[in-house]
């Protein structure tokens, strides 16, 4: 007699943890937020909030040009098939993540100089800025600030074909406005 086999327990497809893939919200990802190291991430979070409350999905990576040139180039070379638009790129020091990942995707790049090191940032913001003529690299202000502007500027370059990313930039906006007193006292 055939004995009837019991079919197998399908277990459902693990997700994969945030932590993981580096995708900072559900969405699918379409800014990179890259930074040299750990320790810039509490700068280059300021970016990653800005996006995340617009609704910008981000794929976020601690991912240095010299010291993971590898994934580095996995990376960066991968992410235009991968979904992704615009890269935001936090380094200090001799900063060249965001020089060097415009060298290798035609997709935007905006540099976050970071002040990390004894020369407070001026040194991350001249290698950040001061790209030869042919690779262009957006160059925002040095730090946590230049990192929410990034986060802003890259809202406002999709906002342009993304009617849902402009309406949050315009809210985003008039709840800036609302909240600036009309007196400091
Ligand atoms: C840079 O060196 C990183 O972007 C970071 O700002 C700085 C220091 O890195 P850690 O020594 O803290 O890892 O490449």
């Amino acid at each position: 007699m055939a004995v009837k086999k019991k079919a197998a327990k399908q277990k459902p497809a693990k997700k994969a943890s945030a932590k993981k893939t580096g995708k900072a919200s559900g969405k699918k990802a379409r800014v990179a937020v890259l930074m040299g190291s750990k320790s810039d991430w509490p700068s280059m979070e300021a970016a990653v909030e800005v996006l995340k409350g617009m609704g910008v999905g981000c794929d976020v990576r601690v991912i240095s040009a010299h010291r993971t040139p590898e994934r580095h180039h996995k990376f960066v070379t991968g992410a235009e098939a991968a979904g992704i638009e615009l890269f935001i790129c936090g380094a200090g020091f001799a900063a060249h993540l965001a020089g060097v990942t415009a060298a290798i995707t035609p997709l935007p790049v905006l540099g976050v100089p970071l002040d990390s090191s004894a020369l407070n940032g001026m040194d991350a913001l001249l290698a950040t800025v001061q790209m030869p003529g042919g690779i262009p690299v957006a160059t925002f202000g040095i730090g946590k600030s230049g990192a929410k502007n990034a986060g802003l500027f890259a809202a406002a370059m999709l906002a342009g074909s993304d009617p849902s990313v402009r309406k949050a930039l315009d809210a985003y906006r008039k709840k800036q406005t609302a909240g600036v007193p009309e007196r400091p006292f």
